[in-house]
């Protein structure tokens, strides 16, 4: 049976494989998925961007633990995403422009997903301009916007003023997360709503759709 504190390792190690066959068997085992995300897997990549920080870690690094967290992540999704039921409203989700960090936004996605929301996922690198334009397109209830670079978070701010500028923002409410973004940036930049994880994102998102 595989020790699910070894997918801690795997991803530090950023051995793709055996991160894949701990995850698989973990889940066959019966372990808990929300559990192998945030107690092994989410602190797995947070080592990996400490060692970064003090350049035990270089780019090459960071790249091969994001591929071993996502082969991870891709097997459990689905054990995240069962357990929605009905359609909770819909949302417009992405990484914003100049931005390519991933992981943390899909698995917000993939959360939100798991609670009965429909998701439209922009995927990373999304202009103020998409994001407008898919707001337009799918009427959604919630747009949801992530960040990793303290640089492209300004982008947030391009996004609420131009639905200002297009008389879209009192039909839409506007979520913010990823790891330099805080409640006050959030407020400052009139967004609706802040959380630093995906189970607040959905909190949040269950607020708004509840009425
Ligand atoms: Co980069 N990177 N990276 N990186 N990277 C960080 C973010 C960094 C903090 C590392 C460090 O220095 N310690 C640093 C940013 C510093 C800063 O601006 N404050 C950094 C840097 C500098 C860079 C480059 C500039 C490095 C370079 O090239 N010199 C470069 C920039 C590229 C670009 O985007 N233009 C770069 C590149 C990369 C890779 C491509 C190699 C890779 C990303 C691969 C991918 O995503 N496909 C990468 C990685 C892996 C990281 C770290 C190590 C891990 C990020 C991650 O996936 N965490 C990261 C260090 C760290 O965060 N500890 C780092 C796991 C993930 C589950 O957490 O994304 O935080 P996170 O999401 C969380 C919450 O934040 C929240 O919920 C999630 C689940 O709990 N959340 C939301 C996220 N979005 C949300 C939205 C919401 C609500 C909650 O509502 C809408």
């Amino acid at each position: 049976m595989a020790d699910p504190k070894q997918l801690y390792e795997a991803i530090l190690k950023g051995d793709a494989n055996s991160a894949k066959s701990i995850a698989e068997k973990s889940l066959r085992a019966g372990e808990d998925p929300d559990k192998l995300v945030y107690r092994f897997m989410i602190p797995a990549m947070d080592e990996v961007g400490r060692r970064f920080e003090n350049n035990e870690y270089f780019v090459p690094e960071l790249l091969i633990s994001a591929r071993a967290m996502k082969g991870a992540l891709a097997i459990i999704q689905p054990k995240l995403v069962n357990q929605g039921a009905k359609s909770a409203g819909e949302v417009v989700i992405g990484t914003v422009a100049g931005d390519l960090h991933d992981i943390g936004k899909n698995l917000v996605a993939a959360i939100l997903e798991g609670g009965g929301f429909t998701i439209h996922d922009l995927g990373v690198d999304v202009s103020a301009e998409k994001f407008l334009s898919a707001v337009d397109e799918h009427r959604p209830n919630v747009v949801a916007m992530s960040a990793l670079l303290t640089t492209t978070m300004p982008v947030m701010k391009e996004v609420v003023e131009s639905l200002q500028g297009n008389g879209l923002r009192d039909k839409v409410k506007v979520l913010v997360g990823g790891a330099p973004v805080t409640r006050q940036f959030a407020e400052e930049i009139g967004a609706d709503g802040y959380s630093d994880n995906a189970a607040g994102a959905l909190r949040e998102a269950r607020r708004w759709a509840a009425g």
